[in-house]
């Protein structure tokens, strides 16, 4: 099967899901109603799918309980980008092209859907796989041993001009608040559909790889839009002060890395029979 075909099949169970879910599990419409408008509005589902990807590489049956896991992580994530756009953090007006969840619904609020969404969302994730080891996985990898401890460094570099925006610096940033949930959602996969060791090493491997490529795409997909919109090869992170690998290396630099980044990743996928999971990495190809 092509990655193609698979996006095509599992993102409208995915979207479905959620949508049910969403519904019926949560009481109050009203907080129901402010949970949905940001996990539906429109995300990529990259994070279920990879995990249902990875699941689907190991020959792991996919149903019911794998898709309330996969949607588990969606939760999480989409939590991550309410909180991240708050005024406090990014302070940002728009996200997935609709008003961020603050500015649809009041900060009080966006503040309560984003604490409500990690709990369902591990929440969905221990109903589905009833291991702890899943548990363990994810809430390490969006704790302060992750993401939420990359988004601090994040902010704290940003308000403190001390704090040395060097290479390593950056990498340990990117890493934590972007890349360790990648990673989570194959070594999740990896343990639940049980990866024999020499799988599970290369599945991590790709992991690592893909989800250190994650943001330096991500920043510059943002500075070739930018660039196409304004005519001009600025971009609005090295605008507001930001660090990240564009600022510190520029676009040419950046390419070069993405570009080592996705072999490395394409290597480790040698051995295991996944058009799907090698798939993932055509993303990038759009920003090289
Ligand atoms: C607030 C605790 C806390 C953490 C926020 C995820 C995050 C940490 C910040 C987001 C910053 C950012 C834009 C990073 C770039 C990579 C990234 C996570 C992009 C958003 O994810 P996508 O591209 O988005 O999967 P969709 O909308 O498709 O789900």
């Amino acid at each position: 099967m092509t990655f193609n075909d698979f996006k095509a099949t599992w993102t409208p169970v995915i979207d479905n899901f959620l949508r049910e879910h969403l519904d019926s599990e949560v009481a109050d419409k009203k907080i129901s109603q402010i949970m949905s408008y940001s996990v539906m509005a429109g995300g990529k589902r990259l994070r279920p799918l990879l995990f249902l990807a990875t699941l689907a590489a190991l020959k792991a049956k996919i149903s019911d309980n794998e898709i309330r896991i996969a949607c588990g992580i969606e939760l999480i994530h989409t939590y991550s980008l309410i909180h991240d756009d708050l005024p406090a953090m990014d302070n940002d007006d728009f996200r997935r092209g609709k008003l961020t969840s603050h500015k649809k619904w009041g900060e009080a609020e966006a503040i309560l859907a984003g604490d409500a969404l990690l709990p369902m969302g591990i929440q969905w994730i221990v109903q589905g796989s009833n291991s702890a080891n899943l548990v363990n996985i994810i809430t390490k990898a969006v704790g302060p041993n992750g993401m939420v401890g990359g988004q601090y460094l994040d902010i704290d570099s940003t308000n403190n001009e001390s704090v040395a925006h060097n290479s390593e610096f950056i990498n340990k940033m990117e890493w934590l608040k972007t890349g360790c949930l990648l990673r989570a959602c194959v070594e999740m996969a990896a343990d639940y559909g049980h990866a024999n060791m020499s799988q599970r090493k290369q599945l991590l491997q790709f992991a690592h790889a893909f989800g250190r490529s994650y943001q330096i795409y991500d920043d510059l997909v943002d500075v070739i839009e930018t660039s196409e919109e304004a005519g001009k090869k600025t971009h609005k992170d090295s605008e507001n002060g930001k660090n990240n690998t564009l600022t510190l290396l520029g676009v040419a630099q950046s390419r070069e890395e993405l570009s080592a980044l996705i072999n490395e990743a394409q290597q480790s996928l040698k051995n295991i029979d996944s058009h799907v999971l090698a798939g993932f990495l055509d993303l990038y190809k759009k920003v090289l």
